[in-house]
């Protein structure tokens, strides 16, 4: 008998083959009545989530068999873990599986914001590399500050590529680290000794908006800003109004506070460099992500320990 699993959303689509030929599943992003689909599954003892869709105590309590809630991505913001944990459901993620990719992102989002290279290709198609002449001048990476804010696994990924094109690294965490980069006690301080700040933290309520306008201020005119976090780290009204009035000097983001949706006010920045959340997106990594969801799964029904445990 395959063990009966509730999908939260459509995932990446060899994820989803292994998980339909391991486990009799349930899309809850198909049922055209939640309410109902909650009462015929009310005794499903497992859930795999993708993507921003919250998972809370009352959906936790629309479950009152489950057991565990299996992440496909190292973020686990969407789900309420204290109201996990009360319950004793176990919940996994992804971690390290996609480190070098999003390193590989953020590192190539320093390098567009400040190089512009999208905008000089988009410069050269429009034709005017014949008609005006040589795109205008743009900015080194090396020799510049790079302020690490959240410096776990991905922020030390991001710190050896950054260190490779010649960058100076600081950071900021709640606890200090055994590391040789130079620690600053707040992300305001972190801003202001960076040349670009870097965000790496986890999402949710205790990084909420932590990028505000002090933080923006520290960082000033000359600054940048790169965030492959969460959208919710930083408070994008003001973010957005500091891009248009150059009181940074460039972002590159890859995260936004409500996706897919984006102001469109952001589509009109020569000065921000915009993906949309690619930051693991690639086949590899992908495929190394759904496996190891899956095999937190498939162990945790086998009554065994799960391999990425959160809570
Ligand atoms: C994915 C991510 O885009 O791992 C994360 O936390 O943000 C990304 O790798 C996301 O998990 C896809 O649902």
């Amino acid at each position: 008998m395959k063990p009966d699993l509730i999908l939260t959303a459509q995932g990446h689509a060899g994820t989803m083959a292994t998980l339909q030929s391991e486990f009799t599943c349930h899309k809850l992003f198909a049922a055209p009545d939640e309410e109902r689909f909650f009462k015929e599954h009310s005794s499903v003892r497992g859930l795999a989530t993708f993507g921003p869709l919250a998972v809370d105590g009352k959906l936790m309590d629309a479950l009152p068999k489950l057991e565990i809630i299996s992440n496909f991505g190292v973020g686990v913001d969407a789900i309420n873990l204290a109201d996990a944990k009360a319950r004793g459901i176990i919940v996994t993620n992804t971690p390290d599986v996609l480190n070098d990719c999003v390193a590989d992102t953020a590192l190539a989002l320093v390098l567009m914001a400040l190089r512009k290279f999208p905008q000089s290709e988009a410069y050269l198609r429009a034709g005017k590399w014949t008609a005006s002449g040589p795109y205008p001048l743009t900015t080194s990476a090396g020799g510049k500050t790079l302020g690490i804010l959240g410096l776990g696994r991905i922020g030390e990924a991001i710190a050896r590529r950054a260190a490779a094109c010649g960058m100076k690294i600081r950071y900021h965490n709640r606890r200090k680290k055994d590391v040789a980069y130079p620690y600053d006690p707040d992300p305001v301080t972190l801003a202001k000794n960076a040349d670009v700040l870097m965000v790496v933290t986890p999402g949710g309520p205790e990084t909420q908006r932590m990028i505000n306008a002090s933080v923006l201020d520290a960082l000033g005119p000359e600054g940048y800003l790169v965030n492959i976090a969460r959208g919710s780290v930083v408070d994008e009204p003001v973010l957005l109004r500091y891009l248009q009035e150059k009181r940074i000097a460039g972002a590159g983001l890859d995260v936004f506070a409500d996706e897919p949706r984006i102001p469109p006010a952001f589509f009109a920045l020569d000065n921000a460099v915009l993906l949309p959340h690619v930051g693991s997106a690639t086949v590899e990594t992908r495929k190394a992500m759904g496996d190891l969801q899956v095999e937190n799964l498939r162990r945790h029904f086998a009554g065994q320990p799960v391999l990425t445990r959160v809570v």
